[in-house]
């Protein structure tokens, strides 16, 4: 790329679900220099990382249009972690401002340039004063008001540019038109200009000088001191539009031109130089139904040429995606975001190339699984395939997880929730063809005897020449919880040979796999007190079989009793929903230990309990309908406790029922 070409920009647009983000993807790209056609398809939930390259005026850009559920939220951070600038697209309601407040908060401690784009405008009948209000409440970064609606009613029909000062008409499908300063609208133009200007004066002294005169400085002093402070972060601009009407899309675009940092200062800010050999970074890897893999990279510092090695992987191909449509190109310059091709065994956030000393390139950490699903083929021919298939699932999306659960055998796809499993069980099948069937996972549950019981057993079988004989007496008797299991041998005076004793042993341990209620049995001790043997017919598989029949019999008359496990679960909501998260914990019989203010959240709580598993299966999915989906939780196993009530009860019958 030749040296006066500007260098390629990135834009990740996020935001809440729904708020309009594919929309205003679809709407700046049928905006830019070459037009995109807006596809005509059904709007559904993004559920992961859409890519665009286009230009505009010239400039070369690209655009990720990130999912906005919760649920996908990884995709979102990997979205951030790549572009020069966020642009977060949120709705005019000032009641739902909270859903952009981790979000804003994440920016903030990243230190991430971004803008506010309130999108939805077209419907909006309330003051765009209140929202930015509402807003300013998650931001620690003065939000800095760049337009204000002019209406006709209710409806808003186009803006004035508190910068410059001039009233604009919204055209559809076309650039807005100028039109005359509306009467209406002079006085809260004014104040938007002199707050927009109070901001701007704590970052410069001439400014200040002049608003402390009385003078108005020129706008092209105010666009100059408001693209310094954008793109050191120092302030978020919002603008507002109607993506689906294709109102203030061309303005928005404009601010971008204006206000998005060079890839060179993004990469500053990372602490890479200009100068060296080239640098990418994965931000997310996907496979394609053909069995390709493709790595979207960040450029840090270009040329990347096609066929570079990087240890022993080589660049086996670049695309942008142009028009929809992917087209290779022979290299990426610094600043782009492209796929490459056949990076076998390169993992998303891996750093391609040599980074510089000192270079700080962080990428988030997925997070912790808070749903899961046991998991099986619905064809048991496919089993071969389907570690593979899952291996390649989770390393497109980091975000899932397996689990294999030996208690109960089951394997478990765990993720974020019940979207997010339901979209990685429909791409199992669309791109790597296995078909699963899904199940709510069991409990672990185990089990424990509260008496001690002494059981004999005797096994003696004359079958052809040898026979079988074997005849063993043992005490079981309860553990205190955690104390796992103990073989006790008190045999004396030979009444069971040494030689049979291991077997006697082992085959104590091996009964505890399913107990009387066929769970794992846990906490109890095995006292070998007496037994008889033949000289003949006696061996370990006599003694094994006896102790066996002793351990079963043993068992059901112990008072068995069903152990549940207990889970420390911590769950984080903004604090206005605190009872909320409390009420729900004590209506799963949930123990609660006390909640604190979350470290680092102001303005939420963590509530802290102890919840048996049992009660967890759907809890993700009543904490996000209870906290406008917000909450969260983590959960660790902290200990087993006695089982009561009906579940204990059902689990029992049912066991019982089926031996
Ligand atoms: N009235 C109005 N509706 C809009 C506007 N922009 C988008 N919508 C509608 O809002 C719905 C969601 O739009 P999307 O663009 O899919 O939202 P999204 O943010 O990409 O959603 P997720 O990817 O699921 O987070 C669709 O029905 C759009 O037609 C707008 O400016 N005004
Ligand atoms: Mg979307």
């Amino acid at each position: 790329m030749p040296a006066s070409m500007p260098q390629p920009r990135s834009v990740a647009l996020v935001g809440p679900y729904g708020s309009g983000k594919s929309t205003l993807f679809d709407a700046l790209l049928a905006a830019a220099d070459t037009p995109t056609k807006r596809p005509a398809r059904p709007r559904t939930m993004t559920t992961a990382l859409r890519i665009g390259h286009c230009s505009f005026l010239g400039d070369p850009w690209s655009l990720l249009d990130a999912p906005g559920s919760v649920e996908f939220a990884y995709e979102a951070q990997c979205a951030v972690a790549a572009a020069d600038l966020v642009v977060v697209v949120c709705d005019p309601a000032p009641e739902r401002a909270a859903t952009v407040a981790a979000l804003l908060k994440t920016l903030d401690d990243q230190d991430v340039p971004h803008i506010l784009f309130i999108n939805r405008i077209d419907g909006f009948t309330g003051r765009i004063r209140d929202t930015l209000g509402a807003l300013q409440a998650y931001s620690r970064r003065p939000l800095v008001l760049r337009q204000v609606p002019i209406r006709d009613g209710e409806a808003v029909t186009g803006y004035v540019d508190v910068a410059s000062e001039r009233a604009y008409r919204y055209r559809p499908g076309q650039a807005s038109e100028l039109m005359q300063m509306p009467a209406s609208v002079g006085e809260r133009e004014k104040e938007a200009l002199s707050g927009l200007l109070e901001i701007l004066a704590d970052h410069d002294d001439a400014l200040l000088e002049k608003i402390l005169e009385d003078v108005t400085p020129t706008p092209a002093e105010i666009f100059a001191q408001l693209q310094k402070d954008q793109a050191a972060g120092r302030i978020v601009e919002v603008l507002f539009g109607a993506a689906e009407r294709q109102e203030g899309v061309r303005r928005l675009w404009k601010a971008l031109r204006h206000d998005v940092p060079a890839p060179d200062v993004t990469a500053a800010r990372h602490g890479i130089g200009t100068e060296g050999a080239p640098l990418a970074q994965v931000f997310k890897s996907q496979y394609a139904s053909q069995g390709g893999k493709l790595s979207l990279a960040r450029v840090w510092r270009g040329p990347l040429r096609d066929g570079t090695s990087f240890g022993a992987v080589r660049i086996g191909g670049i695309f942008r995606t142009v028009g929809g449509e992917p087209a290779k190109v022979a290299q990426a310059a610094s600043g782009d975001l492209v796929a490459l091709a056949r990076l076998e065994g390169v993992a998303t956030a891996a750093v391609l190339g040599e980074a510089d000393a000192g270079a700080d390139l962080p990428f988030p950490t997925p997070p912790a699984p808070v749903h899961a699903l046991a998991i099986a083929t619905e064809d048991r021919k496919d089993d071969v395939r389907l570690s593979g298939a899952l291996q390649r699932l989770i390393e497109e999306d980091p975000s899932l997880s397996i689990e294999h659960q030996p208690d109960t055998g089951e394997t478990l796809l765990a993720g974020q929730g019940e979207m997010h499993l339901g979209a990685a069980i429909e791409r199992l099948a669309a791109v790597f063809n296995v078909r699963i069937v899904s199940r709510r996972p069991r409990v672990p549950f185990r089990e424990t005897i509260r008496r001690a019981v002494q059981q004999h057993a005797r096994l003696k079988r004359q079958t052809g020449g040898h026979g079988q004989f074997a005849d063993v007496k043992i005490e079981i008797e309860p553990l205190a919880r955690g104390e796992g299991f103990v073989f006790r041998d008190k045999i004396v005076g030979g009444a069971i040979p040494r030689q049979y004793i291991p077997a006697v042993a082992e085959a104590a341990e091996a009964a505890l796999k399913s107990g009387p209620f066929g769970h794992v049995v846990v906490d109890i001790a095995v006292t070998l007190v007496d037994g008889t043997f033949h000289s003949v017919d006696s061996s370990d598989m006599a003694f094994k079989q006896a102790t066996r029949m002793a351990m079963t019999e043993g068992l059901a008359k112990a008072d068995p009793v069903l152990l549940e496990p207990i889970d420390h679960v911590s769950v984080t909501v903004p604090s206005e929903y605190t009872p909320n998260a409390q009420r729900l914990l004590s209506g799963r019989r949930g123990r609660i230990l006390g909640y604190n203010e979350t470290p680092g959240w102001p303005g939420w709580d963590t509530v802290e309990a102890l919840v048996p598993q049992a009660e967890l299966n759907d809890f993700i999915i009543e904490l996000r309908s209870q906290t406008m989906g917000l909450g969260t939780y983590v959960r660790q196993f902290d200990h087993l406790a006695e089982a009561h009530g009906p579940l204990a009860e059902r689990v029992v019958r049912e066991a019982t029922a089926a031996h």
